[in-house]
């Protein structure tokens, strides 16, 4: 582990001294209640300690919520002029975010300031456009009500973000949880919302566990619940709502195909790999986690890309140099260690790059990956790759789709009809093509199969948070 973080955390650590934290309820904070611990994994020490919300908050939340809806739902230009507000307020206390977000989740400070920021801060500019072309875009479109919102470790700003700005632009209003390991950048996006001049009530943020999450499915007040994590809870939720006529929009897991055809680029589909699976440690849902390579050029590339892997520096999250900072939790990077030990016995070949002791996990390539191999089909979510050739482009289709996922899929060739063709074929809600991990609130995102189902971003985006019935109405033929 590291020592003390440098002068430079000095405003988080202002920040951090308020604690410990209540609820955001009804536009003010509660009193502390049953306190949790929140880790620097890098440091291996306490940053602060908040409050586990039980059913009663949920309920404070939810009501809170629900009083606040009719009055926003009714007023376009101000949901516009909140949301713009917010991407101002946000941008303005950038710094401190990126440092919290890095301190909390032990992402690169890099990542967190050049990479979550900008893109959070225009998920809201994004939305408060939409906010006020809801009208002519969804005309008769209404919004879901109130909309419980739960969100994952791996990019806390970002996935509020992606959760908080549609809803609102669309009428909603929201009790979000963020993830027990990342609760922080969330607690500092309420004092946000005070700032910007959210009504009371229409953002709620309530910290806790699983049981927390299991309350806020539960409560009859909430007519959406949106949720991204992982699919073994994505299928919890989804049988928990059946049949209470509650939307539901889940993103999943992924096991996402790196697709190198023979003619590609090689230096550019190297950097892909780095892009795609030692970005975030691999903590990232459509990360292209496997890398299918023809076979004719699998030998230059395997070397090229073990000789870029050595490269990679894993180490201080707060380090601008580093490439790869902490693994979220010691679960987490026990859970990755096992898998890669599974996947070794039964018979891969590891490349390993180099990393601290602590909280840290060095790049890994797992080479000789048969089909059976539990590292071709489960998902690490850790900065872990696997290798595995191919002959022809059926044979590459048929391993890409050799997965339960089918959240994205990045291939690699400088022959565009052939890139194209294959993508079509490519079970996964996003394909990229020569470039990975692209993300924009203009272009939806999310998965098939058991990746879950419904968009984020986008057109498409916004209809996940209007009734659907309505919201077909107003759209273009097709597009929802
Ligand atoms: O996810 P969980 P975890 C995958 C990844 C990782 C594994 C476990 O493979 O190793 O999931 O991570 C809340 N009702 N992904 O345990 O449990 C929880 O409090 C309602 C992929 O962190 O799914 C948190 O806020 N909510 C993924 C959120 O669900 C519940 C990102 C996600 O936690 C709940 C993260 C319940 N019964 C992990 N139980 C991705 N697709 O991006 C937990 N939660």
């Amino acid at each position: 582990a590291y020592g003390p973080a440098p002068e430079s955390t000095s405003a988080a650590r202002d920040w951090l001294a308020r604690g410990p934290f209540g609820l955001f309820i009804g536009g003010s904070f509660t009193a502390p209640g049953t306190l949790f611990d929140v880790r620097d994994p890098a440091r291996d020490v306490v940053l602060a300690q908040v409050t586990q919300a039980g059913a009663a908050d949920v309920d404070a939340a939810v009501q809170a919520a629900r009083a606040a809806h009719p009055a926003w739902e009714a007023d376009a230009a101000l949901r516009a002029r909140v949301l713009y507000a917010l991407a101002r307020q946000i941008q303005k206390r950038e710094r401190l975010f990126a440092v919290l977000e890095s301190l909390d989740n032990g992402k690169p400070i890099r990542e967190s300031r050049d990479i979550d920021l900008p893109l959070v801060s225009r998920h809201f500019t994004h939305h408060a456009g939409w906010a006020t072309l809801l009208a002519d875009e969804f005309p008769n479109a209404r919004a879901h009500g109130v909309c419980g919102q739960i969100i994952p470790w791996n990019f806390p700003l970002l996935m509020l973000a992606w959760k908080v700005a549609p809803a609102l632009a669309a009428g909603n209003t929201v009790v979000l949880k963020p993830a027990e390991d990342t609760p922080l950048t969330a607690l500092l996006f309420a004092e946000i919302c005070l700032e910007a001049g959210v009504p009371p009530g229409v953002v709620n943020i309530i910290t806790g566990d699983g049981a927390t999450g299991a309350a806020l499915v539960a409560h009859d007040g909430v007519d959406k619940i949106a949720f991204t994590g992982s699919t073994e809870v994505g299928q919890i939720i989804r049988r928990a709502t059946a049949g209470k006529g509650r939307a539901l929009t889940l993103e999943l897991g992924g096991k996402s195909p790196f697709i190198v055809m023979g003619d590609a680029d090689l230096d550019a589909a190297v950097e892909g790999v780095v892009d795609a699976v030692w970005f975030n440690q691999g903590e990232v849902c459509c990360a292209g986690t496997r890398i299918l390579v023809a076979e004719s050029v699998a030998e230059m590339f395997r070397k090229r890309l073990i000789s870029r892997m050595k490269t990679l520096r894993v180490g201080d999250p707060l380090d601008k140099s580093t490439d790869i900072g902490a693994i979220v939790n010691t679960a987490q990077l026990a859970r990755i260690r096992d898998l890669v030990a599974q996947g070794v016995a039964a018979g891969a070949v590891a490349h390993e790059g180099t990393a601290p002791e602590g909280c840290f996990c060095p790049p890994i390539l797992l080479d000789q990956v048969s089909p059976a191999n539990p590292c071709a089909s489960e998902e690490i979510f850790g900065p872990v790759v696997t290798l595995q050739t191919f002959r022809t482009p059926p044979e590459a289709i048929e391993l890409a789709n050799a997965t339960r996922y089918g959240l994205a899929a990045s291939i690699w060739s400088e022959n565009l009809t052939v890139a194209m063709d294959m993508a079509a074929q490519v079970k996964a809600g996003v394909v990229w093509i020569n470039a990975t991990n692209m993300f924009d609130a203009n272009a939806p995102f999310g998965g098939m199969r058991a990746s879950g189902f419904g968009r984020e971003g986008a057109r498409e985006g916004m209809a996940a948070y209007l009734r659907k019935n309505d919201a077909a109405q107003g759209a273009a033929p097709g597009t929802i």
